[in-house]
């Protein structure tokens, strides 16, 4: 049983709204009775858990009519369709969220607190959907939350990973990996759809065969098949009358793969291949740029991508029948990075070999129908196959692509540069050496219609660093479409105090049409509005105070400046360049323990790929330097740091609003988009980064004044890069040589020296290769700007609304319209009730 609400509960969350109390009491009535009759216990028992899961029933009564709707109108229409194929979706926790877009979070906050329970407690026992690693998986989750309400026909395809993004414990400092088993009790909101199962061939041979005609064609002899059971996630548009499906595929073994084994008395052995099938959905690879090369990798992406192609092409044929010429007409696919890549020999292979068209027609349907969006100019990131893994776990794909390779570079290719080798070597799909590879990103650009990066200045360096030759051949192929996140989300969810305050200045509709927002601006020199602003961020400072002393024991003042800077562990994130910062704000406390310097709290969040030794050293260094300085009382708590563990969707709601500054401090070049540095802005941090990704067109749209920009600018990193040497800033800089060396001290990790000494290695012995020590004194040049802007109170409340007023573009329905328009060519479709 669960006790009557706490009065705790998190006062930034709370409205005032007045609730409709017919609503209340028939929301009521159904969390009862879906509490005794789908959840099978009662009021005076029921645990946290079942209460949610009531919730939860009561809410997907309302989902599961529109959701049919939805399909009516487009089947019954034929609409055009996009279909979004990403091998990570980020969804996070989807209570409040569809709560929020179904315009019943008050009511269901009235209706549980006549039950005496607080709504943000029972929607804290829901796991979050962790299929993601960070940026692309979490801009997948804002796209289809802005698919749903801007009501453009579409489904979201990937992979029903049983353990999603490991949970991060720390312990002594250090990230421990665990496993994320989200679903160990049932996902209440997806739905298996047994009527779409779908059965994938895998390895074997290829044999060539002649036709009657004299002509050469190839078989496939798969050795195995795997079984994909698709699960069904609604998603509510918000206020919307559509709801979008975000399909994932699960592996499962056959069964008439075992029974010859089972039959023969090989019980074990049938368990055994039941088992690596199964493998194949098991997990989600933890590494968020790409893991090169493994072979398990490789059949999740083709396992997701040949179910999805079934399932496109089996929706098609319902209309069509055989008739392929609409094909393209009716469908797009926009691949998410080079992850589903696979899907374009794997549409070319069932239009030839299952729908018998000729090689032509199908090239000629697949080139209409792929896009491809790439989000990281990291050489690591471009996944490349070995052949030989081709060679065995899909062979007929690799003959499809060898034939799309030559006749890429005998046409389009000889005919702009005949004869050129050294060009056809660079842009041919296959890259020669030891070990042959398949270039997944070639493949992508040679197929699709569009090829788009994720910001301007991304854009262009996708354009003109990284597919220059393509660029020449086909100028008008790359584009850019900047990314963006759903402000339903981002701020009428987890930002319940500056959602009322947009309620009251912009008119209810904000979250529909985010440049309303703008009219703060108005308000921005307004002692009134400014004191209101800051009296929202204060209270969700308050509650974030309370959830880092829950989650780390440490006490931080909700007066100090709160300092964060949350994202994946990454070098060329330079969260090591943050952590010298403070050693370097430390070392001047211990020096003059009485200077007036604004009271900090530096907030990190951040998981590293678990074979990432580097970025795990980082994590355990910024604890280390916390753990000492949190507990140093020569500087008077002026200073503290904590590391919040376990960084993800539903953490990030509680921090974001409640940040005064936004660390997007990248190398410039190397951050393609960056999509928090967008939430933070919208919730009024003021942004401390540099001149890349995103950042550029956020200072763009809140002016450079009202942010703190610093550090080399792209064009400077190119030019110096090639003549960088890291140990003339250290031995030219006292203080950054100071907190070099202190790294190699015992100092922050008494009993242990060395223990943080891999970071000075990585920046003097191995080169600096994210410039780190090249920007410091610039960092620490904007943070003293950013100190003297937080004592003016007015001027700081001022630039944060001016932030959060004007990052309208930033919303992803301006993101998911630009694809709309530019790319996919498709139109919305209104849903009637
Ligand atoms: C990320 N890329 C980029 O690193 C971010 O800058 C960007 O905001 C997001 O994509 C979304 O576009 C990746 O996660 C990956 F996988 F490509 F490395």
């Amino acid at each position: 049983p669960v006790k009557a609400a706490a009065k705790t509960s998190t006062s930034a969350t709370q409205t005032t709204a007045t609730v409709d109390k017919a609503q209340v009491k028939a929301f009521k009535e159904q969390v009862e009775k879906h509490l005794r009759t789908t959840i099978g216990t009662s009021p005076v028992k029921a645990s946290k858990l079942a209460w949610w899961q009531a919730v939860v029933a009561t809410v997907n009564e309302d989902i599961f009519g529109r959701l049919t709707d939805t399909q009516q109108t487009h089947a019954k229409n034929d609409t055009r369709a996009v279909h979004y194929l990403s091998a990570e979706f980020l969804m996070g926790r989807l209570t409040i969220n569809n709560l929020t877009n179904l315009e019943k979070f008050d009511v269901a906050r009235e209706a549980l607190k006549e039950f005496g329970l607080d709504i943000n407690e029972i929607c804290e026992e829901e796991p979050d959907m962790a299929l993601g690693n960070g940026g692309l998986g979490r801009l997948a989750a804002c796209f289809m939350d802005s698919l749903a309400t801007c009501n453009y026909p579409c489904v979201g395809y990937g992979i029903h990973y049983e353990n999603g993004l490991f949970r991060q414990e720390i312990r002594a400092g250090k990230q421990v990996e665990r496993p994320d088993s989200w679903r160990e009790y049932g996902c209440p909101w997806e739905a298996c759809r047994p009527e779409s199962v779908q059965n994938i061939p895998l390895g074997g041979y290829v044999e060539k065969q002649t036709a009657p005609d004299g002509s050469q064609c190839s078989v496939w002899h798969p050795s195995s098949m795997i079984k994909g059971v698709p699960w069904d996630i609604p998603v509510v548009g918000y206020r919307g009358s559509s709801v979008a499906i975000l399909r994932l595929w699960e592996s499962r073994s056959t069964e008439q793969f075992n029974w010859d084994v089972f039959n023969a008395g090989g019980y074990v052995d049938a368990q055994a291949e039941k088992s690596l099938a199964e493998t194949i959905s098991k997990v989600l690879y933890p590494n968020d740029s790409t893991e090169a090369g493994k072979e398990l990798r490789l059949t999740q992406q083709y396992f997701f991508c040949a179910c999805s192609l079934r399932d496109i092409l089996r929706r098609y044929k319902r209309s069509h029948h055989n008739d392929f010429s609409e094909f393209a007409a009716k469908i797009a696919i926009q691949l998410n990075d080079t992850h589903p890549t696979i899907a374009i020999p794997e549409l070319m292979r069932l239009l030839i070999d299952e729908e018998g068209l000729s090689y032509d027609q199908a090239w000629d349907i697949t080139s209409k129908t792929f896009n491809y969006t790439n989000h990281t100019l990291l050489p690591e990131a471009l996944e490349k196959w070995p052949v030989y893994i081709f060679e065995k776990l899909l062979p007929r794909h690799l003959e499809l692509i060898y034939e799309i390779n030559f006749r890429f570079l005998n046409g389009p290719v000889e005919a702009k540069w005949p004869g050129n080798n050294e060009i056809k070597s660079r842009l041919s799909i296959i890259e020669e050496g030891e070990v042959r590879k398949v270039r997944m990103a070639n493949l992508c650009v040679i197929t699709s219609e569009h090829v788009n990066g994720v910001a301007k200045i991304h854009s262009k360096l996708v354009k003109e660093n990284l597919f220059p030759d393509y660029a020449q051949l086909w100028p008008n192929k790359f584009c850019n479409v900047t990314n963006g996140v759903t402000p339903r989300r981002w701020i009428l969810s987890c930002n319940r105090g500056l959602a009322e305050l947009y309620n009251d200045v912009a008119g209810k509709d904000w979250p529909l049409d985010l440049d309303k927002c703008e009219v703060l601006k108005k308000y921005a020199d307004k002692k009134e509005y400014q004191d209101r602003f800051m009296k929202i961020k204060h209270d969700n400072k308050v509650a974030l105070a309370k959830t880092i002393k829950e989650l780390t024991g440490v006490e931080v003042d909700p007066n100090a400046m709160f300092d964060v800077q949350v994202k994946r562990l990454h070098e060329y994130k330079r969260q090591h360049l943050n952590l010298l910062y403070i050693m370097s704000l430390y070392k001047s406390l211990l020096e003059d323990p009485d200077q007036d310097i604004v009271p900090q709290v530096f907030i990190f969040g951040a998981k590293a790929a678990p074979a990432y030794t580097l970025a795990k050293d980082i994590i355990f260094a910024i604890n280390a330097v916390g753990e000492k300085i949190n507990n140093d009382l020569r500087i008077k708590g002026k200073l503290k740091v904590v590391f919040l563990p376990n960084y993800r969707v539903s953490l990030a709601e509680k921090i974001i609003p409640a940040a005064d500054i936004s660390e997007q401090i990248s190398t410039a070049g190397y951050e393609a988009s960056g999509t928090s540095n967008m939430k933070f802005s919208m919730n009024g941090a003021l942004t401390l980064g540099t001149m890349d990704g995103a950042n550029i067109e956020i200072v763009e749209q809140a002016g450079i004044e009202n942010n703190f920009i610093f550090g080399l600018s792209v064009d400077e990193v190119l030019e110096l890069k090639p003549r960088y040497n890291p140990w003339d800033y250290y031995n030219a800089d006292h203080d950054l040589k100071a907190v070099v060396d202190w790294l190699d001290s015992d100092f922050f990790t008494p009993g242990q020296p060395g223990a943080l000494s891999s970071i000075k290695t990585s920046l003097l012995n191995n080169g600096d290769p994210f410039l780190v020590l090249a920007d410091f004194a610039s960092y620490k040049e904007a943070h003293q700007r950013a100190q003297k802007l937080f004592k003016d109170k007015a001027k700081w409340a001022r630039a944060a609304m001016i932030n959060s007023a004007t990052m309208g573009i930033f919303s992803s329905d301006r993101s998911i319209r630009d694809y709309a328009e530019n790319i996919w060519t498709l139109r919305s479709q209104i849903v009637k009730k």
